[in-house]
């Protein structure tokens, strides 16, 4: 034993270190997640949300929002060992000045209408549980001309793009970026069953950017009225990008699912661990044997590999991200139903 002990210490000092001793962390028989299970609740929270209002401007703050960091990840300011999520605040005739950045973000509206996001060129008016994208090295700005707040979820895949020290970010010499084309335009080009007959469209990412809450909404209500019921998820889709199929963003993979009043999912899991946020209704996530009731607004994450049974004691709506689309294109992604 202390032959190997001071072999140890004699190859450390030319930066070497034995296998054996480590293999069982580096190659586990299965995930072994720092991220934890939490739910945050947004009435406790949204004081604090407010009050963040009163002490920083969007201009000075660049981007006023409050981290969602979980507890098994101290200081790293993530949600998930993969992503990362916050709430932002915008007050009546603010802007949250132009910007880009190599990670890809997304938004879901939780509170306020008539705020704007204006991507690549175009803006949007946001309402309460539309899904909005800015892909990777996109210029966004947001501004809020109505009379209330308005309060977003973000999701960003910061930590993915800091694995490959791959980040970029780069402020526009303005407030707000030139406008290049009307509102809707995006709609009408490729959110119509149709596209233009000749067009460039080079990114991966979608180019749709809004994905409106009552088109989505009314979807998953038909399905379910017409009898589509997974056991466990309820009817669940995914965002997609029209022109190929695939996820809006290709390192973020997004879904919306309805779960009908009384629904009492069996239990899965999956690799991908996910961040929800209830649009609407009540009900509750037992994660790895523990329960959180949620309810509108609030956010819950759940880990990888550990097991999810979601209910719900009212119709009710779950936005939810994950990593999937990396985990599916690296074949890493398993999933279960027990
Ligand atoms: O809205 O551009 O929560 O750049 C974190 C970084 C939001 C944004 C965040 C960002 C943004």
């Amino acid at each position: 034993m202390n032959d190997r002990a001071d072999f140890y210490t004699r190859i450390s000092e030319c930066k070497l270190r034995p296998l054996w001793e480590v293999l069982d962390d580096l190659i586990p028989d299965e995930p072994k997640p720092k991220t934890q299970a939490m739910l945050w609740r947004y009435d406790a929270i949204r004081p604090f949300i407010l009050e963040s209002g009163r002490l920083i401007t969007a201009q000075e703050a660049v981007r006023r929002v409050l981290v969602l960091e979980n507890p098994g990840l101290p200081d790293s300011s993530l949600i998930t060992s993969a992503l990362y999520s916050g709430l932002q605040l915008i007050l009546p005739g603010e802007i949250a000045s132009s910007h880009r950045h190599s990670q890809s973000a997304l938004r879901f509206i939780l509170e306020g209408e008539g705020a704007y996001t204006a991507v690549d060129g175009e803006r949007t008016i946001m309402h309460p549980g539309d899904f909005i994208i800015t892909p990777s090295w996109t210029w966004h700005d947001h501004g809020n001309e109505s009379q209330e707040p308005v309060v977003w979820l973000d999701g960003l895949d910061v930590p993915i793009v800091a694995l490959f020290d791959a980040q970029f970010a780069e402020r526009y010499p303005e407030q707000m970026q030139q406008i290049a084309r009307a509102e809707g335009d995006s709609e009408a080009r490729w959110a119509s069953n149709m596209q233009p007959l000749t067009h460039e469209h080079r990114r991966r990412a979608s180019p749709i950017f809004n994905y409106p809450y009552v088109t989505s909404r009314a979807a998953l209500a038909k399905l379910m009225a017409d009898g589509m019921m997974d056991a466990a998820r309820g009817v669940k889709m995914r965002y997609i990008n029209p022109l190929t199929g695939g996820w809006a963003m290709p390192t973020i993979g997004t879904f919306l699912q309805l779960l009908p009043k009384g629904f009492a999912g069996r239990p899965h899991r999956a690799t991908d661990a996910a961040v929800y946020c209830c649009a609407e209704g009540e009900g509750s996530a037992t994660i790895a044997g523990k329960r959180f009731d949620w309810g509108p607004h609030d956010v819950f994450v759940v880990p990888s590999w550990q097991m999810l049974e979601l209910s719900a004691s009212a119709e009710s709506v779950l936005f939810s991200f994950s990593d999937r689309p990396v985990q599916e294109a690296l074949d890493l992604l398993r999933e279960e139903v027990a």
